[in-house]
C-alpha cells in the first residue's frame, strides 16, 4: 500500500479529522525503516481517546505490537470479540473482526487469497486475539491452521480471562484464581499454549510479558517475518488485567514481572529452518 491510497483529494481535506491528518503526515506507513518500540510516542499507533481501562496490560501489548510490525503499509490485522477489539478498530492499520473464534480461518483464507493478488508483493496476516479467543473458542480453528502449516502469525493477548464479558475463567486463567464469574476458583491448570504451539506445526513460538517491552516486539517481529516464508507461528503475551484481577492498575508491570519470574518465564523456540530465514533476512 503506497500513502497515496489514503491521502484524500483536496476537496476533502478540510473535513478531515486531526488524527486522519496526523496519520497521513506522520502515521507508521513507508517511512525509511520500520518502527520499532523505540519509537512509541511519535507516532500514534492508536488514534482516538484510549479504549481500555486503566493499566491495561492488553492494551500495552498491542501498542508494542502495532509498533513492531516489518510492514505496517502490508499488514492485515485478524481480530475476534474481546477486550483487543477495541483498540485495534482505532488502530491505524488494515483490520478486521470476526465472528468469535474463527480468526485464524479467516486469516488462512485471506493469507491464500493475498498470495494469488499480490504473487510479487509480500502481504503479513497478523492474528491479534484474546486468551479466550485463541484457547478456548477459537482452539480448533487455531490448532488446524497450525497443523495445515499456514503463514500466518497469531499473537494471543493473554490477559488470563475473558476480560471484555465481565470476568469468566478461560483455559489460560491460572488454577485456583477466583473471578467475578468463576467464585470458587478455577479448577484446572492453563492450557500448554506454547508447548501445543510447538508440537502442531509452529515453526516458531514465543512465550513474553509486557514487562519486557522490546522482547515483545521482537518476538512479533520475528514471527512474522518467519510466517511469510516458513510456516505458521505464535506468540503468547502475558498482559495481566487489573480489573478483573483486582489489582491497583498501577502495579500492571509489576504483576507481569512477578510472572515473567515465575510461571510465565520467557521462552523462545525455533526451527532451524526459521533460524537460518531470520539469519537471511538480517543480511
Ligand atoms: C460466538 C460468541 N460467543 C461468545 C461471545 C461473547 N464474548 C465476547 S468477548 C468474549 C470473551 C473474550 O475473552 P478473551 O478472548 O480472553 O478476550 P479479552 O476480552 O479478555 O481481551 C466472549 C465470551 C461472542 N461474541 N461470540
Ligand atoms: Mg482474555
Amino acid at each position: 500500500m503506497s500513502k497515496k491510497i489514503i491521502t484524500p483529494v483536496k476537496e476533502f481535506e478540510e473535513f478531515l479529522t486531526p488524527e486522519y491528518k496526523e496519520l497521513i503526515a506522520n502515521g507508521p506507513y513507508n517511512r525509511d525503516k520500520p518502527t520499532t518500540v523505540d519509537d512509541l510516542g511519535t507516532f500514534y499507533e492508536m488514534t482516538g481517546p484510549h479504549p481500555h481501562c486503566a493499566g491495561c496490560g492488553v492494551s500495552l501489548a498491542i501498542r508494542l505490537g502495532l509498533a513492531s510490525l516489518p510492514a505496517p503499509e502490508d499488514t492485515i490485522v485478524i481480530g475476534t470479540p474481546g477486550c483487543s477489539y477495541f483498540a485495534l478498530t482505532q488502530s491505524t492499520l488494515n483490520y478486521s473482526c470476526t465472528a468469535f473464534g474463527n480468526q485464524n480461518s479467516v486469516a488462512s483464507g485471506l493469507k491464500r487469497m493475498l498470495k494469488v493478488r499480490h504473487p510479487d508483493k509480500q502481504k503479513d496476516v497478523l492474528v491479534m486475539v484474546g486468551d479466550g479467543g485463541v484457547a478456548d473458542i477459537g482452539l480448533d480453528n487455531t490448532l488446524h491452521s497450525w497443523f495445515r502449516g499456514e503463514n500466518i502469525a497469531t499473537v494471543m493477548l493473554d490477559n488470563e480471562v475473558y476480560g471484555n464479558t465481565g470476568g469468566q475463567e478461560s483455559g489460560m486463567t491460572t488454577e485456583g484464581t477466583v473471578l467475578n464469574m468463576a467464585p470458587t476458583g478455577k479448577k484446572f491448570p492453563k492450557i500448554p499454549m506454547f508447548e501445543l504451539a510447538k508440537t502442531s506445526g509452529c515453526v516458531y513460538a514465543a512465550k513474553v510479558t509486557v514487562a519486557s517491552p522490546k522482547k515483545v516486539g521482537e518476538t512479533i517481529r520475528k514471527a512474522i517475518l518467519v510466517a511469510r516464508e516458513i510456516g505458521p507461528t505464535y506468540v503468547q503475551v502475558y498482559g495481566p488485567c487489573p480489573t478483573n484481577l483486582k489489582f491497583p492498575p498501577s502495579k500492571t508491570i509489576e504483576a507481569a514481572k512477578d510472572g515473567e519470574k515465575s510461571y510465565y518465564k520467557y521462552e523462545e523456540y525455533m526451527t532451524d529452518g526459521a533460524k537460518e530465514y531470520l539469519n537471511r533476512s538480517k543480511a
